[in-house]
């Protein structure tokens, strides 16, 4: 679509948007007299600015259905994230909003290669996380054989590949990778496989990542972005063609980037957190929700023909970012020097704890097969170790000015995900292991 269309196809579905929650939810009826919003009178897009932001504590503040703005006969299917703690967050969707979430996601399939006549794996979890159903109705809309094996049981899912033969895969990229590392377990090789494209998010992961994924399986693989309060997968995704940003789905979700601390705009090709107006949504439609997550936007059209505006990779969250020893760190700008280690399998977890007031980072790796076979039980004392343990803690520094602690593992030692892979130990509060948000059930 051009460009000028959908800036008219966006400024009429955000007046209808506008509308719609402010007479039928009385949250947004407050917010909206607060901020001097008057519907009748509201002029689109150009006046997105004056509306108020939503946060996740609204939702919460809400629990369960607060902030639905369909009466409850309408509204055919909730999901729900777990979040940190306490009670889950919970959305809610019409038979419409269920037909556009499939559409965007048919198309976020096409976007990866996907097409009529594939068989398509969906490894991720079925049940309240969006994943497993959101991906599941897009590629049932698109037409494909789906497979939904959900997340779990690395043994059964590698034999369904093998027997299967399908071309296109959908999971966490942690949960890819270790179905992969099964595989090789099995004598098995990933790499030679019927599959060609792979569907991956839900979590952060880097261009090495990547890297290794498509070395392993032999596929292209491309990055999903999406959040339950705005629909689930398939807000934006990347081309197989340029893998240069993900396209956004702007006729269903108006993006904004803007400074954290300030809730100003930031510059096209800046950092800043992604900020999300449903346009489309009936069940939940979400004002200028501000998502946590860190990213960038630029609007040049993609050489693969896509006008949209498309998106960097999430960066990380406004709240995983840890401040050790006075360095600014977020935990996905450490994975890029694990995986460039040859050495080391991609596979680590980070640990903070707090020590006579300062955070302290410790980095767990694991080392290669290959490698281990080398320096068998000397891992942890050995010369040829400690080099390599000297080398990793000299490439944080020069890389991003980060002192830490490297522990290097046997392989197999660091847990393996199965849904959304817990790479943050926080252990500054308590004792026991508190995971930040990404508990493992929300991408089961
Ligand atoms: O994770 C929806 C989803 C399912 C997206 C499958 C992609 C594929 P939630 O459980 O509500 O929804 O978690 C949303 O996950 O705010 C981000 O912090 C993170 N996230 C999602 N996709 C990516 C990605 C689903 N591609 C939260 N890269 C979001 C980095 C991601 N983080």
């Amino acid at each position: 679509m051009e460009r000028e269309e959908l800036s008219r196809l966006q400024d009429k579905r955000l007046c209808q948007t506008v509308e719609r929650v402010y007479h039928c939810v009385p949250f947004y009826q407050k917010k909206f007299k607060e901020s001097g919003v008057d519907p009748s009178s509201f002029k689109g897009l150009e006046e997105l600015g004056k509306l108020p932001f939503t946060k996740k504590s609204d939702l919460r503040d809400h629990y369960p259905f607060g902030l639905f703005a369909a009466e409850m006969e309408e509204v055919i299917r909730l999901h729900a994230s777990s979040g940190t703690k306490g009670k889950p967050t919970v959305v809610g969707y019409t038979q419409r909003d269920l037909d556009h979430w499939s559409e965007v996601c048919a198309r976020a399939i096409i976007a990866a290669g996907g097409k009529l006549g594939d068989l398509f794996h969906n490894a991720y979890g079925y049940g309240l996380f969006t994943g497993g159903l959101g991906m599941h109705y897009g590629a049932e809309r698109l037409g494909l054989t789906t497979i939904p094996v959900s997340g779990g049981n690395r043994a059964r899912q590698a034999m369904l590949i093998e027997d299967f033969r399908p071309r296109g895969i959908a999971g966490t990229p942690s949960f890819i990778l270790s179905l992969g590392e099964a595989m090789m377990e099995a004598g098995k090789k990933p790499g030679s496989t019927s599959l060609e494209y792979g569907i991956f998010g839900a979590e952060p992961w880097s261009e090495e990542m990547r890297q290794a994924l498509e070395e392993m399986w032999g596929i292209h693989a491309v990055d999903i972005y999406g959040l339950s309060e705005v629909i689930g997968p398939g807000v934006a995704i990347e081309c197989w063609q340029a893998k240069e940003g993900l396209h956004i789905a702007e006729d269903h979700f108006l993006v904004e980037v803007i400074n954290p601390d300030t809730g100003e705009a930031v510059p096209d090709g800046e950092l800043g957190e992604l900020v999300f107006t449903t346009l489309t949504k009936e069940a939940m439609p979400v004002i200028r929700y501000r998502t946590g997550d860190l990213a960038s936007i630029h609007r040049e059209p993609c050489r693969c023909g896509r006008t949209h505006t498309r998106m960097s990779r999430i960066k990380g969250r406004v709240d995983d970012m840890l401040i050790i020893r006075g360095v600014n760190v977020f935990p996905s700008e450490i994975e890029p020097i694990i995986l460039s280690q040859p050495e080391l399998a991609p596979h680590y977890q980070l640990m903070v704890e707090r020590e006579g007031g300062l955070d302290r980072l410790t980095i767990e790796v694991e080392v290669t097969e290959t490698y281990y076979r080398s320096v068998g039980k000397e891992l942890q004392n050995g010369q040829q170790a400690k080099l390599l343990q000297n080398y990793l803690l000299q490439k944080l520094r020069d890389t991003l000015g980060l002192s830490a602690q490297v522990v290097m593992h046997a392989p197999g030692r660091i847990p393996r995900s199965e849904g959304k892979a817990v790479r943050l130990i926080d252990r500054r509060n308590t004792d026991t292991h508190f995971h930040r948000k990404n508990k493992p059930e929300r991408g089961m």
